[in-house]
């Protein structure tokens, strides 16, 4: 096989999982590209070589070259490299065209697109909203920032509807998406390492609403409300109680219902999903689903039988009276915050939680944390680069500073020492607030962690 002869020079940025299906999605083409990476060694050198084998394919490693890259007509950019690297705005400056695999991905798709971004609960609502279109017999294909490169996806074969979870990262170089449905789920933040300040990082998330037929946000924050112009049609959630044809929250006869306007739907307690922030996804889901016209019954099946993803509020087991729940996804403030607001009301009167929270904080502000550690929280066992940061915070405020902090060095330390402070009856929750990578290759990785030491007590 040979590469088309083209004027077009286009250049893959990044050779992780995103820059791999790129090359493929290229190759299956014939369309011709070059390749780089500031890594000198980076991980997808050989499965890159396989996928150009025998072709005329340039690849270039180490610091990237600001005059190559101002060669090309479009660069590809990988999620893992901000739009701002002086190599890249350099050449977008020279007036390179600045892409990404969604816009990739969105030039060959016709089938419709749900659209879905948030700073957190993007994984759970987008693997949901698959589960409820799967029910309804669709042939639905689910990825994006969730794992799969939708580039992948596509490399499947055709299905009939997408959904698609992208992150603040993949939106920066995504121009020309026009889903049938969008929503920003929340925001809170997150990356404040790779983004100027809270404002910066929303509008990018905003970015999914562009050119969207319907979008669906949270009306309980107003950060995630949309700019459309008109004729764009909208729905809402929020755990409140519902305006006409809105999602929300009823409560009847002392049960609490997920409802459409008046008419309610699902009990929450048929929801194998616990927690109220995963009632507000819920909401979210159906608003979605709905948006593109799947039947409520199978929506309510879905919601009925969807048990969560693994590392997001997950039940690990219980020991001695102690029950233990991995939250590795909680990367964010934003997250471990929902994690403790949602279990912390399930503790009876005098049980509290053990938390255990540390890693790479990226920039972020801790104090949001407070207010939520001295409700419900015995102790606070940290790990990792940014766990003196988060003692910090912790000793700085009158509202945590009786709340005991312990450093350890590591997880199987973390998990001992939380066993020794926790009492009959309490949580111990691992819900970090940070990122993993400066002790694990991944959140799944640092939550396999906690689970075997957990599974060893
Ligand atoms: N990198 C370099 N130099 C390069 C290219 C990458 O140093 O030239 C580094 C990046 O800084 C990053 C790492 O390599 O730390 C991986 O970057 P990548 O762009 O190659 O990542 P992929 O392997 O393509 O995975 C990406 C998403 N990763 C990121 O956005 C960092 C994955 O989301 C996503 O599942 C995948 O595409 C498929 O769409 C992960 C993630 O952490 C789970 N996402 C962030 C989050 O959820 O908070 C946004
Ligand atoms: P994302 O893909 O956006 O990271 P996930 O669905 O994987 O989202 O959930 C990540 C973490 O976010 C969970 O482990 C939980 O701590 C928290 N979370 C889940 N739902 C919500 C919500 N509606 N609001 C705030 N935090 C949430």
């Amino acid at each position: 096989m040979e590469l088309i002869t083209s004027d077009q020079r286009r250049i893959i940025v990044g050779l992780g999982a995103t820059g791999l299906s790129c090359a493929r999605h290229l190759v299956a083409r014939g369309l011709p590209f070059a390749v780089v990476d500031s890594r000198d060694n980076p991980p997808g050198l050989e499965q890159l070589g396989e996928i150009c084998d025998g072709l005329d394919v340039e690849v270039r490693c180490g610091p990237l070259d600001a005059d190559f890259l101002s060669q090309a007509d479009e660069l590809i950019l990988s999620p893992g490299v901000a739009k701002a690297t002086p190599a890249v705005a350099q050449a977008v400056a020279a007036g390179v065209k600045l892409s990404g695999d969604i816009d990739l991905f969105c030039r060959e798709v016709s089938a419709p697109i749900i659209a879905i971004t948030g700073a957190n609960a993007k994984s759970t609502v987008t693997s949901l909203v698959g589960e409820m279109a799967a029910c309804a017999g669709i042939n639905v294909g689910v990825g994006g920032n969730l794992g799969l490169p939708v580039l992948d996806l596509l490399a499947q074969g055709q299905h009939d509807l997408y959904v698609l979870e992208l992150s603040s990262f993949q939106l920066e170089t995504t121009n020309d998406l026009r889903a049938n449905v969008a929503t920003v789920l929340n925001i809170s933040p997150d990356h404040m390492d790779r983004y100027e300040d809270l404002n910066d990082y929303r509008f990018t998330k905003h970015r999914i609403y562009r050119g969207c037929e319907h979008a669906v946000f949270n009306r309980e924050d107003a950060l995630t409300a949309p700019l459309l112009p008109a004729g764009t049609g909208s729905s809402t959630f929020g755990l409140n109680k519902p305006d006409l044809k809105q999602f929300g929250v009823l409560r009847l006869n002392g049960e609490v219902m997920l409802a459409q306007g008046l008419e309610p739907l699902l009990s929450v307690s048929a929801m194998k999903l616990r927690g109220e922030h995963n009632i507000a996804n819920a909401l979210a889901s159906l608003a979605l689903g709905e948006a593109v016209g799947l039947p409520v019954a199978a929506m309510l099946e879905a919601l009925q039988r969807f048990a969560g993803l693994e590392h997001r509020c997950q039940w690990v087991r219980e020991h001695n009276g102690v029950a233990w729940f991995n939250d590795s996804k909680g990367t964010n403030v934003g997250a471990t915050v929902a994690a403790l607001n949602g279990l912390g009301p399930t503790l009876a009167d005098d049980s509290r939680i053990v938390l255990i929270a540390g890693g790479e904080g990226k920039g972020a502000d801790f104090t949001p944390l407070l207010e939520p550690v001295a409700r419900y929280v015995r102790a606070v066992v940290l790990i990792g680069r940014d766990a003196p940061l988060i003692e910090a915070a912790m000793s700085a405020s009158p509202v945590s500073r009786s709340t005991p902090t312990l450093q350890v060095e590591n997880m199987v330390k973390a998990v001992q020492q939380s066993r020794l402070q926790a009492k009959p009856g309490d949580i111990v929750l691992l819900s970090p607030a940070c990122a993993s990578f400066d002790m694990f290759r991944s959140f799944g990785h640092r939550g396999d962690v906690f689970m075997q030491a957990v599974e060893a007590l």
